[in-house]
């Protein structure tokens, strides 16, 4: 699986740098919210977790973290590094974020408000909610 970035304009002069992400110019879909993950310990492993609706873009404003991303046929992993490196992650998508860089602050914009019912929480559901859906394409 080939993962979808979008690559935020560095505007950097001599007081510092500076980017902006503007909804339908540098992410495809409207900002319904906005939040970030940080002191996250080095050990921990978040996310496991999939999403029926929600469309997200991550970036790793400081420090670095990776996100395994995993559509129920390939997975693969990626490193967030750069605070103008955005990591597209769409619904039906298997999320797991890890190996935390200490001060890493990773912020997401959400094209939705927090629902708990768009979660699905468990790999088997997901599996299962895949494959329902493929078959009634
Ligand atoms: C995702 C990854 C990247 C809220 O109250 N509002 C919110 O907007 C969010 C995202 C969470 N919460 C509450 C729900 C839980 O009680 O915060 C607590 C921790 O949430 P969760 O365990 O879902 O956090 P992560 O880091 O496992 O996953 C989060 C997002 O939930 C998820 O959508 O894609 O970050």
């Amino acid at each position: 699986m080939e993962p979808k970035f979008y690559h935020f304009t560095e505007h950097g002069d001599p007081r510092g740098k500076l980017a902006a992400v503007e909804p339908g110019k540098d992410i495809p879909f409207p900002i319904g919210r906005v939040y970030y993950l940080y002191e996250v310990g080095p050990d921990q492993r978040r996310g496991f977790h999939a999403h029926k609706k929600l469309e997200q873009v991550l970036l790793c404003v400081h420090g670095s973290c990776k996100v395994l991303l995993d559509d129920g046929r390939e997975k693969c992993t990626v490193t967030l590094d750069s605070p103008t490196l955005g990591l597209y992650v769409g619904n039906a998508m298997w999320r797991e974020m890890f190996d935390f860089s200490p001060g890493a602050v990773l912020l997401v914009l959400a094209s939705e408000p927090y629902t708990e019912a768009d979660y699905i929480r468990n790999y088997e559901d997901f599996l299962n909610y895949i494959n329902h859906r493929e078959e009634q394409a």
